[in-house]
């Protein structure tokens, strides 16, 4: 037995030997594409899979050199930190 579309159902089942099924999980087993599976009168697209891509995640490294640079400047500002004038009481 054959499979004259090609789709991996052979003819004796499928409904549509001419026609090869659309493998895209819906009714994939009679044979026939399903090019409106809701039946809503609009093809089913093959629809680019949407935002796959996105805007790219912004992958702003959480700063770990601005951390260590604000890290820094604390210590900086805390080690500079107003040494009380000793008011030599001498
Ligand atoms: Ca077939
Ligand atoms: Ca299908
Ligand atoms: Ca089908």
């Amino acid at each position: 037995m054959g499979d004259r579309d090609g789709d991996g159902i052979k003819d004796d089942v499928d409904k549509c030997p001419d026609d090869p099924e659309d493998y895209d999980d819906f009714e994939d087993e009679d044979g026939c594409p399903d090019l409106d599976n809701d039946k809503d009168g609009i093809p089913d697209e093959r629809t680019i899979a949407p935002t796959s891509q996105g805007p790219r995640a912004t992958t702003v490294v959480p700063s770990t050199r601005s951390t260590i640079a604000m890290a820094t400047a604390f210590r900086m500002i805390v080690t500079s930190a107003p040494t009380i004038p000793r008011t030599s009481t001498a």
